[in-house]
């Protein structure tokens, strides 16, 4: 009887810990296209041609290699529709001597898997990930006794792990960790960031473009044009585009926005990394050399790196301290529904406006994008926590729950009351002016701060620090904005809170058909 080894949807890694010492003679690997994970929220359309195409690639190269596969499809008769369905149906046909996996990413699939061995009368091994740097119980162990996790810490301590960017005596590279405040340009007119390379789709990825328009063709965004690396050797080909022609300037513009330029000098590898196509560390590796190469400056080169072996790999960390209290966190009290306009795109904000077609369009916005302009939003305009994590979660190709949850919750809306952010990312439209330019062209004017025409984010922030006030001032990094608010005049204080009132009466909620099938 052969070993059953189901790979999930975002574990298309050959090396793999489930795979690693296996033989092809003495293995049966399971994939699966199951109906409850492509709508336990209604993910955009490209996301879920990325996932099936991405893993129909897999299973073709394995057995090309060799491999034996039971890959299910999605309209396959008999498809029970679940992990643990389709594992029982294969442990029926395949009658194993064992099941061995990696342990899922997320938690709600962990929690399946790991009544398995309940479920079925063979033996279940649950291996750890270890695609990723730091494990579950290093994590806890850095944690413990922590009054705040600071994540510039632990990625200090990523750094020394790994020896990136640390010269022979153990020092950083260039003398400091981080170089960061090179990293907040404004964008610039000569700014012309090289095209990213668009990956036409082949066979393969055509006959799941048309399954998923028979089938998710309610879910949001645009199906068409598919251009998303699916196989290793298109996301490598992505990854030396990044390293030749945008890691130099990557660092300086890392917050700039510009209308309309929807990659600016992001690497745009997320999808590839999180479903397993790059390997994170080795495209640290990669970028360290560029700097060794003298093809990239010190603060691109440690930005980038910061981003994944520090934010990546804490917010990881910190998604399987909290969980599943994370999800249901709520210290702000957030009540407000989802606006309407986050599914649509219809309203005259036009920085929102931008970031909400490029993520219809693309399944995909920049990092600033997703904190300062939608997040900063959602934090500012008290949208409940649960509506906000399901739109994060339906609408980017990268997301899952790991990364989402601990970004959307934790980072922009600061449910848990400042565990993971030591103060909440509240900005003005001020903020959004200095790093875009979004502001020149909006029907409302960011220089306006109440009333009629007034950018909605000016009185928001008052509106939002105001009734917060209990909660904020004693934060040693908030506590001063609160002499400015008591200099102001009660006549413009009341201003700023009846045009944040009117605006917020003015929303339409979002019909929550959007993100779960009812
Ligand atoms: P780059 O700007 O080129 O950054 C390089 C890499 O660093 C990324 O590919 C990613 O792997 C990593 N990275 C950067 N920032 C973060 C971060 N905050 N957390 C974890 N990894 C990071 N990223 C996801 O992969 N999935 C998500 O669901 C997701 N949701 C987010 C939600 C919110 C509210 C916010 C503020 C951020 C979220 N991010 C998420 C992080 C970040 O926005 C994306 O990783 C990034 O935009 C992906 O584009 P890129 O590959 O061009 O990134
Ligand atoms: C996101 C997703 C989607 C849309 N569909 C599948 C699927 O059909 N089969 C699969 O194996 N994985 C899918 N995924 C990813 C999972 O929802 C989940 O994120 C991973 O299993 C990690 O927990
Ligand atoms: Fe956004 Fe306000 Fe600027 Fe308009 S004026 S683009 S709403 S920040």
């Amino acid at each position: 009887n052969p070993i059953l080894v189901p790979i999930l949807g975002d574990q298309l890694t050959r090396t793999l810990p489930s795979l690693r010492g296996r033989t092809k003679d003495d293995t049966v690997i399971l994939m699966m296209e199951v109906w409850d994970e492509a709508t336990y929220v209604k993910h955009h359309k490209q996301k879920i041609v990325l996932l099936f195409s991405a893993m129909r690639h897999f299973a073709a190269d394995l057995c090309y290699a060799g491999w034996s596969v039971d890959y299910i499809k999605l309209d396959d008769d008999g498809n029970s529709g679940s992990f643990t369905g389709e594992v029982a149906r294969a442990v029926e046909r395949r009658d194993p001597r064992a099941i061995q996996i990696t342990e899922a990413s997320e938690w709600r699939v962990q929690q399946a898997i790991e009544e398995w061995p309940d479920k079925f009368a063979c033996d279940v091994e649950i291996l750890p990930d270890d695609r990723f740097l730091c494990s579950h119980q290093e994590f806890r162990d850095w944690a413990e006794d922590r009054k705040h996790l600071t994540m510039e810490h632990f990625y200090r301590e990523m750094r020394r792990k790994t020896g990136i960017l640390i010269t022979g005596d153990g020092k950083p590279e260039g003398g400091d960790w981080n170089y960061d405040k090179q990293n907040r340009e404004p964008p610039k007119e000569e700014m012309d960031p090289p095209p990213v390379p668009k990956f036409e789709p082949d066979a393969i990825t055509r006959e799941v473009i048309e399954l998923v328009a028979d089938e998710f063709g309610d879910h949001f965004g645009d199906l068409e044009p598919f251009c998303w690396p699916v196989t290793r050797d298109e996301a490598e080909k992505a990854a030396d585009a990044f390293f030749a022609e945008r890691i130099e300037k990557f660092g300086p513009y890392q917050d700039a926005m510009v209308h309309g330029e929807d990659d600016m000098y992001h690497s745009m590898l997320s999808t590839s990394i999180n479903c397993g196509l790059l390997d994170p560390l080795e495209l640290c590796q990669r970028a360290e050399q560029a700097y060794k190469d003298g093809k990239a400056p010190i603060n691109s080169v440690e930005g980038f790196i910061r981003q994944i072996i520090g934010w990546r790999e804490y917010i990881r960390g910190f998604y399987w301290l909290h969980m599943p209290g994370l999800e249901s966190d709520n210290k702000l009290n957030a009540q407000r529904a989802l606006p309407e306009f986050f599914w649509t795109g219809e309203t005259d904000m036009r920085c929102l406006s931008d970031c909400i077609r490029s993520t219809r369009q693309n399944a995909h916005a920049h990092h600033i994008q997703r904190l300062m302009v939608l997040g900063n939003f959602c934090l500012l305009a008290g949208i409940n926590p649960r509506d906000v994590q399901d739109w994060y979660l339906a609408v980017y190709a990268d997301a899952y729950q790991w990364v989402e949850l601990p970004n959307v919750s934790a980072m922009i809306l600061y449910t848990d009351g400042g565990k993971l952010a030591t103060k909440p990312y509240a900005a003005s439209g001020n903020y959004i002016n200095r790093m875009s330019n979004y502001c020149k062209d909006c029907t409302y004017s960011v220089s306006k701060k109440t009333g009629e025409g007034a950018c909605p984010f000016n009185p928001l922030y008052w509106h939002f620090m105001d009734r917060h006030r209990d909660r904020l001032e004693s934060n040693r990094r908030v506590g001063r904005i609160y002499s400015n608010w008591d200099r102001m005049d009660d006549d413009k204080k009341q201003a700023y809170l009846d045009s944040a009132q009117n605006f917020l009466d003015s929303l339409t909620s979002a019909d929550k058909s959007w993100a779960r099938n009812e």
